[in-house]
């Protein structure tokens, strides 16, 4: 009953392409899948993965991919992490399903006293769980309108929160998320993001506040705002890190106007920034934090966490779902967070931040197309523009990932602009692995942008 799946020791953590990009087998399947799947949802990879362990995703031919995306920030402990393994399949084993809210049981217990440990600030804290990010930034809204009694949530240019109603008015990009999907939830405001790279040079984060503060006085009415909610690094958006002190100083004007801070950690959290939560980087204490990905090493789990006191103020039954905090999703949460101080992850991700930056640096110095590198830890990008310009290049952004991907490096894009290529590796990638990724980014860099 406790035979582990294969696991970082039996699959070989190397690229090794065996067949043409897609082989036979991916492109049967590619077959099968256009006459049974909708069109309407896409995949980045031209291959089907049978499975995938560390650093590595081996698909149906038998090709070996470098993994520098983790499935958008979520194996982070790495894949098929035989700790993770091991707890899911003696949870399944176990029970696998009883709804928390029918018969509780001591996971969810656990996963939520870890949160309220984890997460910024030693204040007493609560948490819910659900399944997904965007159920988890839905539900911190909800929480901050009923201890608030207030309806507005301000959100950013180029954020990202989800595909549900709500979040799909949170979030910024009309393509591919919104478009044709309105009317939208109300009551959402957008205001300027601090954007180094884009914003008057000089721009520090506390004038970028200032900025987004006049709007919100002036068009909303600090009193009527319940919540202010901000990624701490925006990651569909295009890794974007605020000016030093922007966070600080939107924490700060909660506190002063009795609105609520939710720091949207989903993509962020976990280890991935070189800390549990990127918050921390700012010194920053959220009221709320809304956790997703990362938490569970693959399985669907997602959290709020937060304040004692507004956790609470809503009415005894108003959160919840049938699969919310699941058993084998919280048995492999818990795994995970072992997992994660066991190895180290947080110093993991700072040690992919040390290989990497001067490799991007590098990258942007020789080939002139990179207008910015940005990032922290093992989530880095490099956002894509027109030589001698600031005009996002998404024709060579794309290019530039598929080539990746052909030559067996898994890479993902972002950006409002889509000229965003973004790294998110598992935190346990080997040092090898990571050096060999980043020679295929560069001959991919001067295949396509060479001088
Ligand atoms: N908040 C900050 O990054 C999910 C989306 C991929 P779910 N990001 C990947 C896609 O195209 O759908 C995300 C996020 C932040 C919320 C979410 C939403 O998390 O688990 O996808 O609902």
């Amino acid at each position: 009953m406790t035979t582990l799946l294969p696991g970082p020791d039996t699959v070989a953590q190397e690229r090794r392409l065996v067949t043409e990009l897609p082989g036979p087998r991916s492109r049967e399947l590619a077959a099968r899948r256009s006459a049974a799947v909708t069109s309407a949802v896409g995949s980045v990879l031209p291959v089907y993965v049978e499975r995938a362990s560390g650093g590595v995703v081996v698909d149906v031919d038998g090709n070996s991919f470098i993994d520098l995306g983790s499935g958008i920030a979520v194996t982070n402990v790495g894949h098929a992490a035989p700790e993770v393994v091991a707890a899911v399949q003696a949870q399944v084993a176990a029970f696998s399903h009883t709804c928390f809210m029918v018969g509780p049981y001591e996971g969810y217990v656990a996963v939520a006293e870890e949160l309220d440990r984890l997460t910024p600030g030693d204040h007493e804290k609560r948490s819910a769980l659900f399944n997904t990010g965007a159920e988890a930034v839905e539900n911190a809204v909800k929480v901050a309108r009923v201890a608030t009694g207030r309806s507005a949530v301000v959100v950013f240019d180029h954020a990202y929160h989800g595909r549900t109603n709500l979040t799909m008015a949170l979030t910024a990009k009309n393509m591919p998320y919104k478009n044709g999907f309105g009317p939208f939830a109300g009551e959402v405001y957008r205001v300027p993001m601090s954007y180094p790279y884009r914003d008057a040079p000089g721009t520090t984060g506390e004038q970028a506040a200032a900025r987004a503060f006049d709007l919100i006085e002036t068009q909303i009415g600090a009193r009527n705002v319940a919540a202010v909610l901000i990624e701490p690094i925006q990651g569909e958006g295009g890794f974007v890190v605020p000016a030093p002190g922007f966070l600080a100083a939107l924490s700060e004007w909660c506190r002063r106007s009795g609105a609520v801070f939710i720091a949207d950690e989903v993509q962020t959290g976990f280890c991935r920034t070189g800390a549990w939560f990127a918050s921390e980087h700012e010194g920053v204490v959220p009221d709320l934090v809304a956790t997703a990905k990362g938490i569970a090493g693959g399985m669907p789990l997602a959290g709020v966490t937060g304040r004692a006191e507004l956790m609470d103020a809503v009415h005894t039954g108003g959160l919840g779902g049938t699969y919310g905090g699941n058993p084998v999703a919280c048995a492999a949460a818990l795994a995970t967070i072992r997992t994660m101080r066991e190895q180290d992850l947080n110093a993991a991700a700072r040690a992919i931040e040390a290989t990497m930056l001067p490799r991007l640096h590098a990258i942007a110095e020789r080939t002139g197309v990179v207008g910015d590198v940005r990032g922290r830890g093992a989530m880095l990008a490099v956002e894509l523009v027109e030589p001698g310009t600031t005009e996002p290049d998404s024709a060579l952004t794309n290019a530039i990932s598929k080539a990746c991907h052909a030559e067996g490096v898994i890479t993902l894009t972002a950006g409002t602009h889509s000229n965003v290529l973004r790294f998110l590796p598992p935190l346990v990638i080997g040092q090898d692995l990571l050096t060999e990724g980043l020679d295929v980014l560069d001959a991919a860099f001067d295949a396509h942008a060479g001088k």
